[in-house]
C-alpha cells in the first residue's frame, strides 16, 4: 500500500498548450533567460519542478534518518557535533526545497501527504541500512558527492527559485562530502579493522550511490523533456559517468577497493567504465521493497504524529495571539 510509485503513474496528461506561449517560453528557456513562480509555464514544466523538488525534499528529509541513528555512537564528541550539524544541514535542505516547490502552488502539507502516503518517491539511496560508522564516512563521500555532481548543474535549472535554491545547498554539500572524505581518510590510515571497516562500507555504498544518478538513459522517462526545458543539464549516464570519473582515484588514494570487476580506465575516452549497474535492485527499491523502504516511511509517519500536539498547540496559540489583538 505504501510501496513508491515505480513509474509517472501520477502524471496528469499532456494539455494542449497555447502554441504562441509554448514558442515563446521556450524562446525564454534558450536565451538562458530564469522563469520565476508569476510567469506563464507550460503545465507541465510545473508538474515535472513540483515532483522533482519535491522528491529532492523528502529525499533530504527521509536522508536523515541513516545517519542520526549514528548520533549517539559517533566515536568522539567532537565528531557527534559534525554528525549533528550535517543532519540539520540535510533538515535545512528539506524546508529550503519544500519552499521552492509551494512557489508552484502546491501546499507543503500535500507534499507531506504524498510523502507519508508512499505516493511520492524519494532518493533510493535512503533506503539501504547503515551497519558501521564507517558507513558516515562512506554517506559524506559516496553520497553527498553524488548528490553534488547531480545539484551543481541544478543551480543553472531554468526554474529561478530552484536554482537559486541549489546555490546554498550545493555549498554546504561540498562541506559534508568533505568531512565525509575525511572520516574514511582518519579509517583507511588507521587500524586494519577501521581499514577493513571502511572497505566494507565502500562495498555496500557504491553500487546503490551510482543508482542515485537515476536508471540509464534509454529507460528515463523526463530526461528528454527536462533537458528541453533546461531543468536538467546532463542526462542521468553523463553525470553518473563525471562522478565516477571523480571518485574512483579518491578511492586510490584511500587505498580501497572499488567492487566493481570490470572498472577499467578507457585510454581512448579518458573514462573509467563500469561494470552492469543491478537495475532489478533498483527498481524493487523504488517499489518499496528495499532493506529499509518500510522502516524509514514508518519512522516518519511515527514522527509526524508524535510532533502533532506542537503543532495543535502552535495553531492554538497563535489564534489565542489573535484574539487578543482583535
Ligand atoms: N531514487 O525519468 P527519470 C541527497 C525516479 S539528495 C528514487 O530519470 P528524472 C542529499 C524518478 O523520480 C538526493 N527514484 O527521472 C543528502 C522518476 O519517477 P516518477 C536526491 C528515482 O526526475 C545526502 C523515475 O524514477 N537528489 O542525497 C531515482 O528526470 C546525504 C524515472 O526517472 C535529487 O532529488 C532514485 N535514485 O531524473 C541527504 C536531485 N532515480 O516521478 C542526506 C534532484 C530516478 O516518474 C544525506 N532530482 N527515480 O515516478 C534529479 O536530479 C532527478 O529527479 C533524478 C531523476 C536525476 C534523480
Amino acid at each position: 500500500m505504501y510501496a513508491q510509485a515505480l513509474n509517472a503513474k501520477d502524471a496528469a496528461p499532456a494539455i494542449a498548450e497555447d502554441p504562441v506561449k509554448l514558442a515563446v517560453f521556450q524562446a525564454r528557456i534558450d536565451a538562458e533567460e530564469k522563469i520565476e513562480p508569476n510567469d506563464w509555464m507550460p503545465a507541465q514544466y510545473r508538474r515535472t519542478l513540483i515532483r522533482q523538488i519535491s522528491q529532492h525534499a523528502h529525499s533530504e528529509v527521509i536522508g536523515m534518518q541513516p545517519e542520526g541513528n549514528w548520533v549517539t555512537r559517533a566515536p568522539t564528541l567532537a565528531r557527534k557535533a559534525q554528525l549533528l550539524a550535517k543532519i540539520q544541514d540535510e533538515a535545512g535542505h528539506g524546508l529550503y526545497l519544500y519552499s521552492a516547490a509551494e512557489t508552484l502552488g502546491v501546499s507543503r502539507e500535500e507534499l507531506y501527504d504524498q510523502l507519508l502516503s508512499g505516493r511520492a518517491k524519494y532518493s533510493s539511496i535512503f533506503n539501504y541500512p547503515t551497519l558501521n560508522y564507517a558507513d558516515m564516512g562512506a554517506i559524506g563521500w559516496l553520497v553527498d558527492g553524488a548528490a553534488i555532481m547531480n545539484q551543481i548543474p541544478l543551480c543553472r535549472c531554468s526554474y529561478g527559485p530552484y536554482a537559486r535554491a541549489m546555490i546554498l545547498v550545493c555549498k554546504e554539500e561540498s562541506f559534508h562530502q568533505r568531512q565525509g572524505y575525511a572520516i574514511m581518510l582518519a579509517m583507511a590510515r588507521g587500524t586494519a579493522e577501521q581499514r577493513a571497516m571502511a572497505q566494507d562500507a565502500l562495498d555496500r555504498f557504491w553500487w546503490p550511490s551510482l543508482m542515485m544518478f537515476g536508471p540509464h538513459d534509454s529507460n528515463s522517462v523526463h530526461s528528454e523533456l527536462s533537458m528541453k526545458w533546461k531543468i536538467k543539464r546532463f542526462t542521468n549516464d553523463g553525470l553518473r559517468q563525471k562522478f565516477i570519473d571523480a571518485t574512483v582515484p579518491q578511492a586510490h588514494y584511500l587505498g580501497l577497493t572499488i567492487p566493481d570487476p570490470d572498472l577499467r580506465f578507457d585510454e581512448a575516452t579518458g573514462h573509467w567504465e563500469h561494470g552492469v549497474i543491478d537495475w532489478d535492485e533498483f527498481n524493487r527499491v523504488l517499489a518499496g521493497d528495499g532493506p529499509c523502504n518500510r522502516q524509514r516511511l514508518k519512522h516518519r509517519r511515527d514522527a509526524e504524529a508524535d510532533g502533532q500536539w506542537v503543532r495543535e498547540a502552535a495553531a492554538a496559540y497563535a489564534a489565542k495571539q489573535r484574539k487578543a489583538a482583535a
